[in-house]
């Protein structure tokens, strides 16, 4: 029976990804009782109708109506308008293109002091050393929590993404923890623990101002915690990997470096590093002519979506000549990443510092997954770079 969080599809779930397409607009999971979208137009238009589709019941398997979420619902991902619209709007502006101007230079020059001290050695692990490293560097201090204990945000993150999934033996090997990694998240939510001059203040900020209130404040810092790690990672990770397995667009990187952008945009669009997300159906829907009764839970795969061929040409291609936009790995509509410019900015800083360094950049040995329910990342990629 199809089980899409089973470990064999996470290793690889591109087979399962063409099947779901394949087999029409819409594909009943037997096994867990939900609608599967995979095809781009499908899950375009369920992102985009949050009338129909709501995410108030919870965007993970469990429907929060019936059972116990395992944390306070996120007064962002798992609200609806109303409810959704004062935090939303906060955090758009707090990490809005304009606010971030003021993070570029710093984090650049944080980006290149890492990579220069990575480059010591020509071989290296570029998860932990690039791709973990640059986002722990940069994002816990613009939050402005303090220096300890954050060794717990990358598990705390991890857990959150695979409490989405079914009840399976990755949400089970997360459990024993989750005590002790909510209870220092929740404590770093508080105005006392942040810098006063971070996103955190800012949220803060926001809740003296009358914009949400100061019950809401601890909330929306803890979005930023748990939403603002693991997903750059391993979209630097992924970006870290198209280039090492695509020598050719490494050169074009190169020859051009204002494509860093693109370039981390396209390895999203490919790799997907958040592969799903669920609905809940409010009323009696139909897609592509196939009824959802309403309350149903409806699975949207973005990482299908943005290889469907119906969309994009190529798209098993990571081309830095394509215009990626319009790809769903940031989501679509109300609750489209309200952090995807502090994503970029991190990527393009850290993939920038190296385009200046480093002429060749390969695999070095086996590449190895990192298997969550929701998350598609890397654990280890062994890289062997050549200095300019
Ligand atoms: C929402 C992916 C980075 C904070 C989303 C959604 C996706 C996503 C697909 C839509 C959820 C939905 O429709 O239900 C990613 C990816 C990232 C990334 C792939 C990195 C490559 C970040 C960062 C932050 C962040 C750095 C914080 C600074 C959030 C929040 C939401 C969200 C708070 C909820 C927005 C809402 O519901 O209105 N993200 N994200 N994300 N993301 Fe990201
Ligand atoms: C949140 C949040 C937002 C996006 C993703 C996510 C764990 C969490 O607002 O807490 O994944």
């Amino acid at each position: 029976m199809l089980d899409p969080f089973s470990p064999e599809v996470l290793e690889n779930p591109l087979p399962l990804h063409e099947k779901l397409r394949e087999a029409g607009a819409v594909t009943y999971l037997e096994r867990y009782g939900v609608h599967a979208l995979a095809r781009y137009a499908e899950v375009h238009a369920a992102l985009t109708d949050w009338q129909g589709f709501e995410s108030g019941a919870g965007v993970g398997l469990a429907n929060f109506r019936v059972e116990k979420p395992w944390r306070p619902p996120s007064l962002l991902l798992e609200a609806d308008p109303p409810h959704h619209d004062a935090p939303r709007a906060v955090l758009s502006k707090i990490l809005g293109p304009r606010a971030l101007r003021k993070l570029r230079d710093a984090w650049f020059a944080d980006a290149e002091r890492l990579v220069d001290d990575v480059l010591a050695e020509d071989e290296f692990d570029a998860v932990p050393a690039l791709a973990q490293a640059f986002p722990l560097r940069v994002f816990p201090d613009a939050v402005g929590i303090g220096k300890e204990g954050r060794e717990h945000l990358l598990p705390y993150g991890d857990h959150a993404f695979n409490a989405f999934g079914p009840h399976n033996e990755f949400v089970a090997k997360g459990e024993p923890r989750v005590a002790e990694l909510s209870a220092w998240v929740n404590a770093q939510c508080a105005r006392e623990a942040l810098s006063p001059d971070g996103f955190g203040a800012r949220i803060w900020a926001a809740a003296d101002h009358g914009d949400i209130t100061s019950e809401q404040a601890p909330l929306v810092v803890r979005s930023l915690l748990t939403a603002g790690v693991d997903t750059t990672v391993h979209g630097i990770a992924a970006l870290l990997y198209a280039f090492a397995t695509h020598p050719e667009q490494w050169r074009r990187l190169r020859e051009q470096p204002s494509l860093a952008r693109v370039a981390f945009d396209e390895a999203v669009r490919w790799e997907s590093p958040v592969q799903t997300f669920f609905r809940t159906a409010t009323r009696d829907l139909e897609v592509g002519g196939v009824p959802i009764p309403a309350g149903d839970k409806i699975l949207m795969f973005l990482g299908a979506a943005n290889r469907d061929p119906r969309r994009w040409t190529g798209p098993d291609a990571f081309d830095l000549s394509r215009d990626p936009s319009g790809h769903v790995g940031f989501g679509m509509g109300l609750h489209q990443c309200v952090g995807q410019h502090v994503a970029r900015l991190e990527a393009e800083a850290l993939v920038t510092a190296l385009a200046a360094r480093v002429a060749r950049l390969e695999l070095a040995g086996p590449p190895r997954r990192h298997l969550n329910n929701t998350l598609r990342g890397w654990a280890s990629l062994p890289v062997r770079v050549h200095r300019t």
